[in-house]
């Protein structure tokens, strides 16, 4: 049961910011971090993997990792988390999306100007030049999980291609960074669905919410009880969550 006085928040709110993790893709079929460790992969810990050194360790190692998730997006949909937070931005004067995935779920959902604090599995580019292909790449066949694959070769210098995301140790994109922390600055509500809020300075954004005053409900199964009663726990799966939310505070 979604408390009145969240619901009331939500109805109230100028600017509201929804900020997701891996868990709001989860009932897609994409694995979490943690969960994307199989296979080959399995005795990495992801921030031994998702790092430019492994990378520079083992090309075809991480390259077979990514291309991996990226074949669990392609063949993945939008789920009705995905599809509540692209309709709430109908419902509310302003909403800013953040995230800290790397799919494309929440704009295949129909959501527009998704700010990426890590990447894109879609914008591969060369490790030596950072010129991205001139065509996207093709999907890749069916790697099962554990194959090494050799990165594709940079057509401009001959460097190997690297995934288009944020590894452990880089800068995450200032412009996406400054736009992120100034929302959240902004916001009154702030939504944090499927994050284990443990990556900085990702993880920064809702600190910066209820230091500023805005309401924080945490959409997560897994969520800690609440600080204050400016915070709500949904303690449930996003793709239930959030449908009821909207329905509840906006009828539909
Ligand atoms: C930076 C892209 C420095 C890649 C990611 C030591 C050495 C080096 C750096 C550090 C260090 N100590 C600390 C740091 C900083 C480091 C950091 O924070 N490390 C952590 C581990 C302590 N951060 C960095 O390195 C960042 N850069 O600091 O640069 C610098 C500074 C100046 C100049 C130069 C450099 C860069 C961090 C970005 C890393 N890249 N992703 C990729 O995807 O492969 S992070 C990646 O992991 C995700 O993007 C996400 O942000 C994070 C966590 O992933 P998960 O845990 O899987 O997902 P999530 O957190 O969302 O958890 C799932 C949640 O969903 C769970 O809570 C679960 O309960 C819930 N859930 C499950 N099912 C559902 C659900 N919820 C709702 N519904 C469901 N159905
Ligand atoms: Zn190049």
């Amino acid at each position: 049961m979604i408390p009145s006085s969240l619901l009331r928040a939500l109805r109230s709110a100028r600017h509201v910011v929804v900020f997701t993790g891996a868990g709001v893709s989860a009932e897609s079929g994409i694995p979490t971090f943690r969960d994307a460790l199989t296979g080959l992969w399995e005795r990495f810990d992801p921030g031994e993997l998702a790092t430019a050194d492994a990378f520079r360790r083992d090309p075809a190692l991480v390259w077979g990792w990514y291309e991996w998730r990226r074949m669990k997006v392609l063949q993945a949909r939008p789920n009705p988390a995905h599809m509540a937070i692209a309709e709430l931005a109908g419902h509310v004067p302003q909403l800013t999306l953040i995230t800290q995935n790397v799919d494309d779920l929440h704009e295949r959902a129909g959501s527009r100007e998704v700010i990426h604090l890590h990447g894109s599995l879609h914008r591969p580019r060369c490790f030596a030049c950072a010129r991205e292909p001139a065509e996207p790449l093709p999907a890749p066949d069916e790697p099962e999980a554990g194959r090494r694959l050799e990165p594709p070769r940079c057509h401009h210098c001959g460097g190997r291609l690297r995934p288009g995301v944020v590894w452990f140790g880089e800068s995450l994109p200032s412009d996406a960074l400054r736009a992120a922390f100034a929302a959240a600055q902004a916001c009154d509500l702030l939504l944090s669905v499927g994050t284990s809020g443990v990556v900085y300075p990702a993880a920064e954004v809702p600190h910066l919410a209820r230091a500023a005053g805005a309401t924080l409900v945490h959409v997560n199964p897994q969520g800690e009880a609440p600080q204050s009663a400016h915070e709500h726990l949904l303690a449930l799966p996003a793709g239930q969550a959030l449908p009821q939310l909207v329905r509840e505070a906006f009828g539909g």
